[in-house]
């Protein structure tokens, strides 16, 4: 399988609030290293550079407004007199105000997040705009480059960004920029199959009204688990999106058994939709020692994970999402690759 990778991630490294002290966030740089170094290891197939895309190619995701705010926050940050990482301590919650975009960035960057999990740095945009560019890659070989299937190793990930907010270490939606660049350049349908242990709430809200991408997702119950005011089961699209949007919340100590049972009810909703492409988020983060998490999966489920999604027969674009095990992630993530591919 071909991999997507630029170094590039490195540029961004933030902090984030651990039990009220300052701390490196979990969603570091050695995280990507450990899976590209898996990925060679295992000799899973060429590892490429990403191309550049404009703008342009994140806004069926994106607003023009939060891309923008997203590219000068730093700056903003910087000019009004600060040189730390910038990070959101405010929201528009319930009857506040949230039609208005403030002018000053401490007001923007509540505006434009769900939590504080999402540091600005000096180089935010530029790490996060090569993360798309890689799911973007890894979609245009599949859909022109006659691939079955592609890696792009996103480090940030992308699943919890929506149409015009960040959150949860995700600033651009990775799966749902490569979802939508699928359904510009002439698949039909496109489902996206997110088995992070997060909840996608990102993915789910940007194609929440739509009928030409479904989503899926299996994640620990929102009633205990982040991001807690999502992806609950009765969340089943709306409008023309109705009946295109399925959550399957499991409780904590999910293991092999109950995972795999509503992997397979995943399996089947993708097989009646019949999707010309499949995106798949992939989070390792259900692995039993995720510092985060609380299921209970062991490293050989992961190629049962990919065994399962090979048995689809569907072209599959899989957008690296969560996982904070930093020893196992390369392991189970690169599992998942070379049970698709039947190894
Ligand atoms: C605030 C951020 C917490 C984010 C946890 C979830 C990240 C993740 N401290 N999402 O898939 O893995
Ligand atoms: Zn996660």
């Amino acid at each position: 399988m071909i991999t997507f990778y630029s170094d590039t991630h490195r540029l961004h490294h933030g902090s984030e609030l651990k039990d009220g002290v300052l701390m490196p966030c979990f969603e570091m740089p050695s995280r990507a290293d450990t899976v590209l170094n898996r990925v060679l290891q295992q000799q899973l197939g060429e590892v490429l550079p990403p191309q550049q895309f404009g703008v342009e190619h994140y806004a069926g995701a994106h607003s023009l407004r939060y891309l923008s705010f997203l590219q000068n926050a730093w700056e903003e940050w910087r000019a009004s007199g600060r040189d730390h990482d910038a990070l959101p301590l405010v929201w528009p919650v319930r009857d506040l105000r949230s039609d208005l975009e403030p002018e000053f960035i401490d007001g923007k960057l509540g505006f434009y997040a769900m939590d504080a999990g999402v540091a600005i740095t000096a180089g935010t945009w530029q790490a996060v705009k090569t993360s798309a560019d890689l799911a973007l890659s890894g979609m245009e070989a599949i859909q022109r480059g006659g691939q079955h299937a592609a890696f792009a190793l996103c480090r940030p990930p992308g699943h919890h960004a929506a149409h015009e907010y960040m959150g949860g270490y995700c600033y651009l939606n990775n799966a749902a920029i490569a979802a939508q660049y699928a359904r510009s350049h002439g698949a039909k349908r496109v489902a996206v199959l997110d088995v992070d242990y997060h909840h996608g709430n990102g993915t789910q809200s940007i194609f929440y009204q739509r009928d030409d991408v479904l989503f899926l997702s299996l994640h620990g119950d929102p009633k205990n688990s982040y991001p807690y005011f999502s992806g609950h089961r009765d969340e089943l699209g709306a409008g023309d999106g109705f009946g295109y949007n399925l959550n399957l919340p499991l409780p904590h100590g999910t293991d092999w058994q109950g995972y795999c049972a509503a992997l397979q009810t995943a399996c089947q909703h993708i097989a009646g939709y019949a999707p010309d492409v499949l995106v798949v988020s992939l989070g390792v983060d259900t692995f039993k020692d995720d510092p985060i998490s609380s299921f209970l999966l062991e490293n050989d489920d992961y190629l049962r994970i990919g065994q399962m999604l090979a048995r689809l027969g569907l072209p599959v674009l899989f957008v690296l999402e969560g996982g904070y095990m930093v020893d196992d992630i390369g392991v189970n993530a690169v599992n998942v690759l070379q049970g698709f591919e039947g190894a």
